[in-house]
Order: C-alpha cells, then structure tokens, then sequence
C-alpha cells in the first residue's frame, strides 16, 4: 500500500518511523510518503493561509498550494492503480470504525490533505473529486488542532491489517470491534498479585470453560461500557424515533 499525506508539519508525521509501521515500511510492505505543503507555495512568505471571507475568526487554508500539492503527489505516485482516496481529517467526516478500516486496509493507494486552522478551502475538495475519491473522515466527536494526529491514527488502524504486518494474524481475530464486541479481560503471572486473584476458570485447563467465560465477560464488558454496540436502540436514540412498534 502507498501511504501520502500533505502537511504543513511533516515532523508531526515521524512516529510512522516507528514499531510495526515502521518495520512494515522497511520489509516493504507500505510505503509511505510525506509532503510539506509549503513547498506548493510560490511566495517569498511561503503563505499557506489567509482571512475567510464573510468574516469569522481564524485562517483558511487557500487553494492554489493545496492544488499544486496534490498534482505533485498525483505526478509521483503508483501507475496504474487508478484513482487514489483522499482522506481529509475533520471533525465533520465519517467517523473511522473497524469496518472503515478494512475498507481503507483494502485500497492500493491513500492520500492525506492535512488541514489546520479552520480548514481547507472548500474548493479544494470539489476541484480533487475530479481526480480523487475524496472522503472526510472523523476521529470522534471531539475538536483537533488539525488533521496530524487522525493521520497517526488512521495509519495505524489500516496498516496493521495489511498481510504480514502483525506478525501473528490470529490476534487481528479475538479482537475489540471485529466482531462487534469489545474484548475479554487478559491476564498474566503472577496467579495472585497484591490480594487480586486470576479468575479460577483461566487456571482450569478447561479450554471449552475458558471460552464459554471469555465470551461472557465480552457481553457484560459490551453491555456495561458499550450499550450502542449492543442492539442499536435506548443508547443511539434516547427519542426512540427508530423504535418500530412489534407486529400485533
Ligand atoms: Cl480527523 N480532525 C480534526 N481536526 N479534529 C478531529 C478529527 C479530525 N476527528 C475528531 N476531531
């Protein structure tokens, strides 16, 4: 997979050096590549901002650099892959799930538009769906600086889906969210640690027992901490707008 993301703060984008991204990029694996907005810029200032019209406080991203910038990557990157996606952070895009991840895990080539301040010029979005499949796209319900960080994130969620980047692909399986639910509490030794004992089942060697628990604390765990995951009713519509009334 072919990883590009723009910026205008490229060092924010070193941990993807690191751990398991960074050794999937060394075998190969991924390749990813970061671009500093500020090189599609022809000014002396090297301006990537400027005041919004209509008024309101903050910067908005302009236009021209963000087009130069996206040209470039286009220029540069895979043949013959067709058109790469382009995922741009906000708080306003879909919000990233597990399903979302796989989707994203499957595409040959993905590209990052970094925005900061109060956003990208809405033009730059409409003018790349000639060329991109341009799709925003959410950490969660909360405000960043800017798009840097979901990047992090984002990566890391796809890469380690790729074949062969988790060393042990039975551990992408039993996980939180792949099946809905969240994950079963873990334990290690000691057996009994400061007065906290290991569930006795664990020590059993019941292998059907172990597993008849660990699917029972991923329900309560579920129910408890994650009712919405659950049936999607009281938590994801307080107004039981969706509620449909039982057939007589
Ligand atoms: Cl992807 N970007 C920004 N700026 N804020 C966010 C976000 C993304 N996801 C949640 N909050």
């Amino acid at each position: 997979m072919r990883i590009d993301v723009v910026t205008i703060f490229p060092d924010y984008l070193a941990p993807l050096e690191l751990s398991l991204i960074g050794r999937a990029r060394r075998a190969g694996l991924l390749d990813v590549v970061v671009h500093d907005l500020r090189e599609a810029t022809t000014d002396r200032h090297r301006t990537v901002d400027d005041t919004p019209y209509g008024g309101g406080a903050g910067m908005v991203m302009k236009p021209e650099p963000w087009r130069r910038a996206l040209d470039a990557v286009l220029a540069a990157g895979p043949a013959d892959v067709g058109r790469p996606r382009l995922l741009v952070p906000s708080p306003g895009g879909r919000v990233l799930d597990q399903a979302m991840a796989r989707e994203l895990a499957s595409e040959p080539w993905l590209v990052f538009a970094c925005g900061r301040y109060e956003g990208i010029d809405e033009r730059v979005l409409l003018d790349a769906a000639q060329r991109f499949e341009v799709t925003p796209v959410s950490l969660g319900d909360y405000v960043l600086n800017g798009g840097e960080v979901a990047v992090l994130a984002i990566t890391e969620a796809v890469a380690r889906l790729l074949p062969g980047v988790v060393g042990n692909a039975e551990s992408l399986v039993e996980e939180s969210h792949e099946d809905g639910l969240l994950e079963y509490p873990v334990y290690t030794k000691p057996a009994s640690w400061r007065g906290l004992d290991v569930p006795e089942v664990l020590l059993s060697g019941d292998h059907a027992a172990i597993a008849r628990w660990r699917h029972q604390q991923r329900l309560e765990r579920t129910a408890t901490r994650r009712p919405d995951l659950l049936a999607p009713t009281a938590a994801d519509d307080p107004a039981g707008l969706a509620v449909v009334p039982a057939t007589p």
